[in-house]
């Protein structure tokens, strides 16, 4: 059994569909330290949350980097898209920035279980487009992979390609290896 720490339904949905054990979400509210490294961000929040439920967990920190905004939101993505909303994103965007409007999600994943933390990163190219699509979640239907935005794949595509997927992946092979 894995516990994820995280108030996102979203994700506990990707990590269940790609992790090798059973995912159960915990409800823990831990402090996301203010850095501009959102690996630094998801440690911190693993050990914090470690220590706080006594078990082994994992957390999960992402974002959206948008390139012509110079990586904005980038690790302030979750605060962006509760102030602003993901439709005022993408209208600034589409002001701001020239085509093809390139930008990237990255997310980390971090496990900690004991002293150390071990982090899993991934990320996916594509660009911003006008919002498409009911699937995914948060910035989902403004994010254009290969034609199609994450919110208009299910979740086993979206996984396949992008950012959470890359880290899971990475986090369940070094679970099997352990
Ligand atoms: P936690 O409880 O796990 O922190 P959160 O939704 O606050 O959940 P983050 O701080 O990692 O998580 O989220 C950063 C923002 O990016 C937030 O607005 C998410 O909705 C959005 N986001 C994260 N992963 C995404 C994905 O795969 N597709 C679209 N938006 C995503």
């Amino acid at each position: 059994m894995l516990r994820f720490v995280t108030g996102n339904e979203g994700k506990v949905r990707e990590a269940r569909e790609y992790l090798p054990e059973p995912v159960e979400r915990v409800d823990y509210d831990y402090t996301e330290v203010q850095s501009d490294s959102l690996t630094e961000i998801a440690a911190a929040g693993a050990r914090e949350s470690y220590e706080a439920i006594g078990d082994p967990v994992f957390v999960d920190d992402a974002g959206l980097f948008v390139e012509g905004l110079g990586g904005f939101p980038g690790p302030y993505s979750a605060y962006v898209e509760e102030t602003l909303g993901v439709e005022r994103v993408w209208r600034l965007a589409e002001g701001e920035c020239d085509e093809p409007r390139r930008a990237s999600f990255r997310a980390v994943v971090a496990f900690c279980a004991g002293a150390d933390v071990e982090t899993f990163d991934g990320s996916v190219r594509g660009r911003l487009v006008a919002p498409r699509g009911e699937g995914g979640f948060g910035y989902d239907p403004i994010f254009e992979h290969t034609g199609r935005t994450l919110a208009e794949m299910s979740t086993k595509e979206k996984n396949a390609i992008s950012h959470r997927g890359r880290a899971l992946a990475a986090f369940g092979d070094w679970l099997a290896e352990r």
